[in-house]
């Protein structure tokens, strides 16, 4: 089969296939409020494992949402280690590891970890890093490993790698979509990865709860004077209301970036009492992950988040608008 040649650092790949083979007790994980990026690698990893006859889990602090329910072997992921013996961790598709939630200290604990992500570098953890922040997803570097010392990709694995580039790239419509997304994700589907699928159930499946939360929050959206920001909050009692949850907001704020005159937009919500959480967009040339790094978050330059403790949500609406203001100017 034609396959693309990754162009990986070829010592990396050893010592990743090295590391891995001769594992016994391996804990795989990714950040809390996981998408399709971080769980379709970190299950693609462990289909990887179970190949090479490796004992693994996926320990995660939350999820999966309901349209990530469909990745095979999703049912596999455990908010708990069942092991307290692990001689390797892989976490995927994030940069500090304050974003593994609740299971960090377990990840901690054990010896070796390899990182593998597309983040710009924040804390660096881990012993084997594989990193490239110009790659559009986690899970396309993913598959440029496997490719690159041509571990058989299974059409279970081909479908959790299709699913992080696909979400990450936004179906190919980011920016970000470089040719080797597109060439890559061909030879997952020539692999069995199944892209309809994929598209079914993460954009074209979803519950009376998350359409309802959209409607309020784009019937409830703010603009700043000249139309450039654009942000909606959603309220505690509004989740209540709806019946809706934190998983229910997916999609809402490139719905609010779709305004025309609109360059950054925001999601603020309070999906728990205490909690504010931002998702925040932005169109090219403007950066707002260093606004989302100002309050303790991260991401990428054009799309980014960040969680407030113990502050009301319109201390940190209008904090918030009024640094997202700033991002104009620089
Ligand atoms: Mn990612």
């Amino acid at each position: 089969m034609d396959i693309p040649l990754p162009d990986l650092d070829r010592h990396l790949v050893a010592q990743f296939q090295e590391t891995t083979r001769s594992a016994r007790r391996v804990i795989v994980g990714t950040h809390l409020n996981p998408d399709g990026d971080a769980l379709g690698s970190a299950l693609a990893v462990s289909h990887y494992l179970d190949a090479l006859e490796v004992e693994n889990e996926v320990v995660v602090h939350n999820g999966p949402p309901y349209n990530l329910k469909f990745l095979p072997g999703s049912d596999r992921i455990r908010h708990q280690s069942q092991w307290d013996d692990h001689d390797l961790a892989i976490v995927l598709d994030l940069d500090s590891l304050d974003r593994l939630g609740k299971v960090r200290e377990t990840f901690e604990s054990v010896p070796r970890m390899i990182l593998i992500d597309h983040h710009i570098p924040h804390h660096e953890p881990g012993d084997l890093r594989i990193v490239d922040p110009t790659s559009p997803a986690t899970a396309l570097l993913l598959a440029e490993l496997f490719l690159a010392f041509e571990h058989p990709i299974s059409p279970a694995m081909a479908t959790c790698l299709l699913t992080g580039i696909v979400t990450d790239t936004g179906s190919f419509r980011f920016r970000n979509t470089t040719p080797d997304s597109l060439a890559i994700a061909a030879t997952l589907l020539k692999l069995g990865g199944d892209i309809s699928l994929v598209s079914e159930e993460v954009y074209q499946k979803r519950p009376l709860a998350a359409t309802r939360l959209m409607g309020f929050a784009l019937e409830n959206l703010q603009l700043s004077p000249d139309g450039r920001v654009c942000w909606s909050v959603l309220r505690l009692e509004d989740f209540d209301r709806l019946g809706a949850s934190e998983e229910h907001t997916e999609g809402i704020v490139s719905e609010l970036m779709a305004i025309d005159t609109v360059q950054i937009a925001a999601l603020i919500r309070e999906p728990k009492q205490d909690r504010v959480r931002a998702s925040l967009r932005s169109r090219a040339g403007i950066d707002v992950a260093s606004a989302a790094r100002e309050f303790g978050g991260g991401g990428h330059k054009n799309a980014a988040g960040c969680t407030f403790m113990d502050e009301s949500i319109d201390q940190v609406e209008q904090k918030l608008v009024q640094r997202l203001r700033q991002c104009l100017e620089s």
